[in-house]
């Protein structure tokens, strides 16, 4: 997470090396905040709060109180569902545990499933992938690939099929096999937004229906570099699919870090994982304290 420093909210390290607490100091912050892909709406409310709490204070003590309000907004929105944890790992019963993983297209979700199955299986859990993008014939053999890479089955027909029927058989596969996780990867790009949302929505009812209590968690993927357009994209698959934690891809690119307390705050979706490079161990739990610590520390 040391790369996020470098990013637009690295620039909160010199605001926080000045002396005084004065006009400028505050409309600098709020500035940096917003080109740090906080959001106008978070980076106005935390000025606001920090204002109220600041007279008297120097820069390290209102540096503090950013830090501490940071952190307490990573860790505030509650888990709707118990994605397993290294440390932690929870398998519904009876199993399958289900993932379903959403998001746009090149968020990240392929790549993603295969690493967080590569994880799973690191810790004796067993794994079984189910290509429910049957958009591009491209998806499916990509998630085939990282398959036999892993050695995870993949439950698969053919592109242009109907991804709940793939989810159906994957379900079907995976509780008569006794699989601990199936993870579902899915489409990022119809023909139209709601013809993308309609399919999520029938793939999480057939989910549902085949096995209760599923899917346990959907994940959305979020390219970390996509700015503030992953705040409406996080908002319209949450309506869509009900979104209970997010994926952060692609934090070791240019992101600018910020994202992550626009989710957490405006939609109160917590980050679980964060993508940090293309390989299969590139993969971390969030650790909201050493990613805030990554933005504010001044060595
Ligand atoms: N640098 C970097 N690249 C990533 C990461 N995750 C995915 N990618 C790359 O992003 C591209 C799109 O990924 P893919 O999993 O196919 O996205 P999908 O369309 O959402 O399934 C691929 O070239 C991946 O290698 C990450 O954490 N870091
Ligand atoms: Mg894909």
């Amino acid at each position: 997470m040391a790369n996020t420093r470098r990013g637009q909210l690295g620039a909160l390290r010199r605001i926080f090396a000045r002396t005084r607490i004065d006009e400028d100091f505050w409309e600098e912050l709020e500035e940096t905040l917003i080109l740090g892909d906080v959001g106008g709406a978070t980076s106005a409310r935390w000025v606001e709060e920090l204002r109220a709490e600041s007279s008297g204070k120097d820069a390290s003590a209102v540096r503090k109180l950013l830090r501490d309000r940071m952190v307490a907004g990573l860790e505030r929105p509650s888990a709707n569902g118990s994605l397993w944890d290294r440390h932690n790992g929870t398998v519904a019963q009876p199993p399958p545990h289900v993932v379903l993983v959403v998001g746009v297209n090149g968020a990240g979700k392929t790549t993603s499933i295969a690493k967080l199955a590569h994880a799973y299986q690191e810790d004796g859990k067993s794994t079984m992938l189910a290509a429910a993008d049957t958009f591009r014939a491209a998806a499916i053999e990509q998630l085939q690939t990282w398959g036999e890479r892993i050695n995870a089955p993949v439950i698969a027909q053919q592109q242009g099929s109907d991804p709940g029927a793939v989810a159906y058989d994957a379900l079907e596969a995976g509780i008569s096999r006794n699989v601990d996780i199936v993870l579902i990867d899915t489409a990022g790009r119809l023909q139209t937004q709601r013809n993308l949302m309609a399919e999520l929505g029938k793939i999480r009812r057939v989910v549902e229906s085949k096995h209760p209590g599923a899917p346990h968690e959907v994940l959305l993927v979020i390219d970390a570099t996509s700015g503030q357009n992953a705040l409406s994209q996080a908002r319209q698959f949450s309506q869509a699919t009900g979104v209970t934690a997010v994926c952060l891809a692609k934090l070791d690119g240019t992101s600018k870090g910020g994202i992550v307390f626009a989710i957490a705050e405006e939609l109160g979706i917590p980050v679980r994982f964060v993508g940090t490079g293309e390989r299969l161990g590139d993969i971390a739990p969030f650790d909201a304290e050493a990613f805030v610590d990554a933005l504010l520390s001044d060595d």
